[in-house]
């Protein structure tokens, strides 16, 4: 199986180790599967045929072609045991937790988070914020309750925990996990895989090879 997945040449450092190409070098890192990784420099005509946002990460192999992050990691759950146990109920608890961090938590975590880049300065982000955070910590509290003290969602690692991990991930700075010592502890946990280390490291160090003169 000839696997291919695209992730940019070079970002600006505040997205340097957060660009959503990670999720698809860290399943490919706990599979044990080898890839090849496609560099794009932006998003032409010519790649929009493949990801039609013109997005990172866009993904190939002998069978199928495609696009988005948690569809991609689904894909990849798939094909390997480290990702998924292969009983189609457990599969699909999987998959369920990939579609949570995506539609559930992640649009509350980018709402606030923008509210601090995009619009930083803007008037009315102060106005917007207390609700921003109220739904998110309303979403992280149901989170919190349904981890409970496992060390991942379905007690052993899966592909939804890739892809919740890394929507966390994107709270540290901000300290609001704090509020949620489970979540904070399945997080770090998550993060000192072997296989994120990897991923992280690979990607930051196509930037550093390719930093603009
Ligand atoms: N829902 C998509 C989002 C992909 C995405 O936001 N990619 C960003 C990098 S993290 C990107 O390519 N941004 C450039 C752009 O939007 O033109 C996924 O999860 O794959």
């Amino acid at each position: 199986m000839t696997i291919q997945f695209t992730a940019f040449r070079w970002v600006p450092p505040f997205a340097q180790g957060f660009v959503r190409d990670l999720r698809i070098r860290w399943a490919l890192e706990e599979a044990g599967l080898p890839y090849q990784v496609v560099l794009i420099d932006g998003n032409t005509e010519n790649y929009r045929q493949w990801q039609p946002f013109g997005q990172v990460p866009a993904y190939r192999d002998d069978e199928v072609e495609m696009f988005e992050s948690g569809a991609i990691v689904l894909r990849l759950a798939g094909m390997s045991e480290a990702l998924a146990p292969r009983d189609p109920a457990a599969l699909a608890r999987v998959s369920t937790w990939i579609f949570a961090a995506l539609n559930s938590i992640e649009p509350h975590t980018q709402n606030l988070l923008s509210l601090d880049s995009f619009y930083a300065g803007q008037p009315w982000t102060e106005g917007r914020r207390p609700s921003a955070k109220a739904l998110l910590d309303l979403r992280l509290t149901s989170l919190a309750n349904a981890l409970g003290d496992k060390d991942y969602l379905e007690g052993r690692f899966t592909a939804g925990d890739i892809v919740m991990a890394t929507v966390l991930r994107e709270l540290e700075e901000n300290g609001i996990l704090k509020a949620y010592p489970n979540l904070d502890a399945y997080r770090a946990r998550a993060l000192a895989r072997p296989a994120f280390a990897k991923a992280l490291e690979d990607q930051l160090a196509t930037f550093r090879e390719n930093e603009p003169a």
